[in-house]
């Protein structure tokens, strides 16, 4: 195929060239990694694409962090996240930041070098071939897509697949690990064969007989509540609209909350993992007629907690690829297809019906607090509080209230998960509130957040992270530093690993290996060129001045010394972990504490 470039034609000398050819094509402006001898081809191809205006290479400080950084791009730009490393080590440290980023179906380009063709089985040092420590082998499980080319003519082809893979739904990482003389390569021509975005194209794939039937069961349903899921994205709004049509109740699960307005009357906040009161006593309604649960993959932290009743005789779920049906079979019916065009036609059919027809909806109690969030009114207090040490509910809330509309949130494994999901409320839903509840890896907020504001800058960045993850990569602060990247950092610091201490505590387990020595993180960046403060009371909080940390060009970190008493809402969490293997999906959620 010759199709007409969009720019100027960028000269390929080698396989590499032709590697960085493709993802200009695709509009990516960043690969995140680390180099080493195998991966130097590419690396010197970067070098002259950095010249000419394509793709520029992102240095981390460890080889997992650029995955999740990579992550972080991709969730940011929607574009694909591009990561790569050396062979050997280097690619095994990748592991989890892909692992995260296959649970969470970010699509992401993994290119790992290995050592020369001739080498392999020879004992050369990081040979990973399949005969040594076979990288291809370590990723086969996290992959959509994974495979060595052993010949540079396979290159071309098999680049082209990976990236088709892992930009056809259900989105996610792809693999090729190239030996370094494939790289090295010359590549022949002057132009890729192919131009990969006329390649692109989203197939449909919607299932006509089952969108009948998910209209025919609305039209003749009452009392219908609806769930918005993590693969929502822009369908929202007309998911949203399906709930005003419909008087519907709706909930979302802790990662489809970004893409919510948490403000609206019908919303009833978080099911699952640290959830809200309302959602759960919305399930509790014997008179719900109908679920209809859009863009989720039923998770132990989301949707898939409800009841046994509800999951087998009311739910609807709706995805846009059928892999995820495999975790419903309970489900009355499944139904796939694009969300937003099956969100269209049920608003459509709505219409034509309402002249005759208005649904009834069903009648819940709100327990909004005064901030806006749905907690129990009870807690207003403590998200007021100027106690000190300072409540990380009142920090949750001081975020809720002074953060601009359009910052971008990456929230860390661990107690913020819990405090996050319950007290903070974002104004903006177009998805910037970002959480990996999939895989759950402390220190991917550092990552992801960095790679956010690699793409965009100007935005306000700011990461919510515990001082165990901290420590496992606050390394990465100093690429924020390096790319003058004013991303706010804020470190819960309990001096433990709080959710490994409270978990233990609320399962009555021995109480072991969650205590921390005291770290100085506003020490610690500053050591690193970024700036630092420790924030001891409200007051201080209150005090800071937004505008200027998020306009200047340095990291700020604040460490901020939170009650280390203070129980965060996670106890299903915990009921869940402790109970039998049939839980999770088949059996009643069991009351938060
Ligand atoms: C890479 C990784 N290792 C271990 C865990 C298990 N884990 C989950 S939360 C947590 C403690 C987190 O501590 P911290 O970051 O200080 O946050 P806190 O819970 O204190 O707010 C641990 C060890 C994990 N999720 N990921």
């Amino acid at each position: 195929m010759t199709q007409a470039l969009d720019v100027k034609l960028t000269p390929i000398h080698d396989y590499a060239d032709l590697i960085l050819e493709y993802l200009r094509q695709l509009k990516v402006e960043y690969v995140f990694g680390v180099p080493g001898g195998a991966i130097e081809p590419l690396f010197n191809a970067l070098a002259r694409s950095e010249r000419r205006g394509g793709p520029k290479v992102i240095i981390a400080r460890h080889e997992c962090a650029a995955a999740f950084m990579a992550d972080g791009y991709s969730r940011e730009t929607g574009r694909l996240g591009v990561v790569c490393s050396t062979t050997g080590p280097g690619a095994t440290n990748l592991i989890t930041g892909v692992a995260s980023a296959s649970v969470d179906k970010t699509p992401m380009l993994v290119i790992t070098a290995q050592t020369a063709l001739p080498k392999f089985g020879k004992r050369a040092l990081q040979d990973s071939s399949e005969t040594a420590i076979d990288t291809v082998g370590i990723f086969r499980n996290c992959t959509k897509y994974n495979t060595l080319v052993s010949h540079e003519l396979q290159l071309e082809s098999k680049l082209i697949s990976a990236l088709m893979n892992a930009l056809q739904s259900p989105k996610g990482p792809v693999h090729i690990s190239i030996p370094s003389d494939i790289l090295r390569a010359s590549y022949g021509n002057e132009l890729p064969n192919v131009h990969i975005n006329y390649l692109m194209n989203q197939a449909s794939n919607e299932d006509t007989y089952a969108v009948e039937q998910l209209i025919e069961a609305v039209l003749t349903s009452d009392n219908i509540v609806l769930f918005v899921g993590h693969g929502c994205g822009r369908a929202y709004n007309q998911i949203e609209s399906l709930a005003e049509a419909l008087n519907a109740p709706f909930v979302s699960g802790p990662m489809g909350k970004r893409w919510v307005n948490e403000k609206h009357p019908l919303y009833r906040g978080v099911y699952g993992y640290a959830g809200h009161k309302s959602a759960k006593e919305l399930f509790k309604n014997p008179d719900i007629e109908l679920i209809l649960a859009f863009g989720t993959s039923i998770t132990e932290t989301g949707i898939g907690g409800l009841s046994k009743d509800i999951l087998n005789n009311k739910l609807i779920h709706i995805d846009s690829s059928v892999e995820s049906f495999s975790r419903s079979p309970m489900a009355r019916l499944h139904v796939c297809g694009h969300l937003n065009g099956i969100a269209n036609r049920l608003l459509n059919k709505i219409s034509q019906q309402s002249w005759r027809r208005t649904w009834q909806g069903l009648e819940v109690e709100i327990n909004k607090n005064a901030l806006g969030g749905f907690s129990e009114i009870t807690e207003e207090d403590v998200c007021l509080s100027n106690a000190t040490p300072i409540k990380p509910q009142r920090l949750m809330a001081y975020l809720s209230t002074k953060m601009p509309k359009s910052a971008r949130y990456c929230i860390d494994a661990g107690n913020a998960w819990a405090w996050a999901t319950h007290y903070l409320t974002t104004c903006s839903n177009s998805g910037t509130y970002r959480i990996a509840m999939g895989f759950g890896s402390m220190a991917w907020s550092v990552g992801a957040i960095i790679g956010s504001a690699i793409a965009r800058p100007e935005e306000p960045h700011v990461c919510v992270i515990g001082d165990g993850a901290m420590q496992m990569s606050s390394h990465e602060i100093g690429v924020a530093v390096q790319y003058k990247l004013p991303i706010l950092f804020i470190i819960l610091n309990d001096s433990a690993y709080g959710m490994v201490k409270f978990g233990q505590r609320m399962s009555q387990a021995e109480s072991i290996g969650w205590e921390l020595n005291m770290v100085n993180f506003a020490v610690l960046a500053r050591a690193q060129g970024a700036k630092g403060l420790v924030i001891e009371t409200p007051e201080q909080l209150e005090k800071l001045d937004l505008y200027s940390i998020f306009s200047g060009n340095k990291p700020m970190v604040l460490d901020v010394r939170i009650d280390p008493e203070e129980v965060p809402p996670m106890m299903d969490r915990v009921k869940s972990l402790n109970a039998g293997v049939e839980t999770v999906f088949l059996t009643a959620a069991p009351d938060q504490k």
